[in-house]
């Protein structure tokens, strides 16, 4: 380690110091707390972003949001050279960077111990993207990153604003010599237009695009999407509300607000549109929802995109003649719906895996097939294709044997392909895919729901003393601890017919998050509340 790398970080940790007992682990999206006690943090995370990307010779993200969090926390996540999550073994570095305190003596012993470990030379070069959300406190924390990447020999693409699925997208692109797009802001939106327009025109008998009304959750997708807007206004005519000109982040909107509390958001009309759809503070997640016949508020939710992209890719693959040759998966988590997991597997025959809550968890197991779909209930996924299907698509393409029906099909695929971000969970990338799926099968969003019903669930927020008391197996649906929570839990659910119910730590807020399914939402909400209690007494 140099002496000018030494002598700027001693100067962040004298401007940033870190509280006195604060105590920070690298959870389900990196780290994320209150915002003014985040400072300190970052400049561990620019240090571990210089050395990520020093290591894998290629550029690393550092994404600052606290995405579906209340405007006064923040956070901040690094993003691997694929554009995906950071990889698990190296949250230990942040975990272990977190501990130390601000002496720069101990800090730069235990950094010189890191570059021998890792082979790194003092004059590596690093580059590091960044990019941040519109919460008031980001940009200084970016700036902290920045600095402390700095020292490191380190060049720094400062995007700025941008929602958290662009700067995945972006790094990727970068690292890939842009292969998968162009890593301009202008690249994504290019790609993602151009996709969705291709897949209208060649699409015979397509619907004609009902007007939708999205709720932004005054987050930095409402100036995204407001430039999507426009080019796309031939094909769809987009209304925008809670754009930040007058309500708070995610404050009673945002997907998050719209799923918790199964309710509409405020600041949008519920009498004018037949669509509406919420994302959240930066973009990664998606909500569907409409006020049916009855004036009842319809939720769609991450579940039914699984089965929707599915459905349609399934139908595809079939009208290409290549099911018969591809694997095609759904990942999914434990809050996923249990009618929604039956119909995959026992109407859809679609296999089902179930991982722990977090992007990279449900990421790493899609994967495993050629086409892996994935989303979280709280509308939070993607769908990834593997090198083998896009060059068995190709290869349709190009062959002069193929019926019409064939090439057309291999060809919406193609174009599917390309509208999906494939990084990370992209609300805008899902949102447009959601858009052309349904104008291809002709359906409404009631159609859609009607799939299949759900089963009544409930989730809780519990505050405790201390979340970390719970741990939680089997892809978070059992406790470990504390003892007697899972049996008491057991106990609860054995009286409700079809009832389901688990209790885990959140991984961004300090709270316990309850969730618990019934067959009639009284027996739901009564279910989550008894195990609410049983959480409470045995967490004190
Ligand atoms: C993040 C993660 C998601 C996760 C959510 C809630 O979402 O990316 O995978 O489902 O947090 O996590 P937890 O239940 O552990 O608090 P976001 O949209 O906030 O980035």
């Amino acid at each position: 380690m140099t002496h000018i790398a030494k002598e700027k970080l001693a100067t962040l940790l004298m401007e940033y110091p870190k509280p006195a007992g604060i105590v920070m682990g690298y959870g389900t999206a990196g780290f994320r707390a209150r915002a003014d006690t985040l400072p300190w943090i970052m400049i561990r995370i620019g240090i571990l972003a210089a050395f990520r990307s020093k290591v894998k010779r290629a550029c690393v993200g550092a994404m600052i949001t606290a995405s579906h969090n209340p405007e006064y926390d923040n956070g901040v996540k690094l993003i691997d050279p694929y554009g995906e999550m950071l990889e698990q073994a190296w949250e230990v570095y942040a975990n272990n960077l977190s501990v130390l305190d601000d002496d720069i003596h101990i800090l730069s012993d235990y950094l010189e111990n890191l570059m021998n470990q890792l082979n790194i030379q003092a004059n590596d070069e690093g580059i590091v993207a960044i990019a941040y959300d519109t919460r008031q406190s980001s940009p200084l924390l970016a700036s902290i990153v920045k600095r402390a990447a700095q020292a490191f020999y380190t060049t720094i693409m400062d995007f700025e604003l941008m929602t958290t699925p662009q700067l995945h997208y972006a790094v990727r692109c970068y690292n890939d010599n842009g292969t998968y797009g162009h890593y301009t802001e202008a690249g994504y939106f290019d790609k993602l237009c151009t996709a969705f327009q291709n897949l209208i025109e060649m699409t015979p008998n397509i619907q004609r695009f009902e007007p939708l009304a999205i709720d932004a959750a005054n987050g930095i997708g409402a100036m995204k999407l407001a430039y999507m807007r426009q080019t796309l206004a031939k094909y769809i005519h987009i209304e925008i509300f809670n754009d930040g000109t007058r309500g708070h982040l995610n404050e009673k909107c945002g997907a998050d607000y719209v799923k918790l509390y199964q309710k509409a958001p405020d600041g949008i009309p519920l009498t004018n549109y037949s669509k509406y759809c919420s994302i959240d503070g930066d973009a990664d997640r998606l909500i569907y929802f409409f006020i049916d016949k009855n004036k009842q508020f319809r939720l769609l939710d991450g579940d039914r995109f699984s089965v929707l992209f599915a459905s349609f890719l399934a139908m595809k693959l079939k009208e290409a003649k290549l099911i018969d040759d591809v694997k095609i998966g759904v990942i999914q988590t434990a809050y996923a719906n249990g009618r929604s997991t039956d119909y995959l597997i026992n109407k859809m025959h679609v296999p089902v895996a179930c991982v722990p809550t977090g992007v990279k968890h449900l990421h790493h197991k899609a994967l495993d097939y050629d086409i892996g779909v994935y989303f979280e209930a709280n509308g939070h996924g993607t769908v990834i294709f593997s090198a083998e299907l896009k060059s068995k698509i190709k290869m349709v393409l190009e062959d002069p044997k193929r019926t019409v029906e064939e090439r057309l099909a291999a060809n919406q695929i193609r174009a599917f392909i390309n509208i999906i971000n494939e990084t990370v969970g992209d609300a805008i990338a899902d949102l447009l895919a959601t858009e052309v799926i349904l104008s291809i099968l002709h359906l409404n969003l009631e159609g859609w729901l009607n799939l299949y019903d759900d089963l009544p669930q409930r989730q809780l927020k519990v505050a405790v003393r201390d979340r970390t008391m719970i741990q939680t197996t089997d892809a978070e649906r059992r406790c470990i601890t504390p003892p007697h929570l899972q049996d008491c839990i057991d106990e609860l659910v054995s009286k409700y017919p079809s009832g389901r119910a688990f209790v885990r730590p959140s991984g961004t807020e300090d709270i316990v998050r309850v969730y618990a399914e019934a067959l009639t939402q009284q027996e739901a909400d009564d279910l989550a509340d008894k195990v609410r209690l049983v959480v409470e007494q045995l967490t004190k």
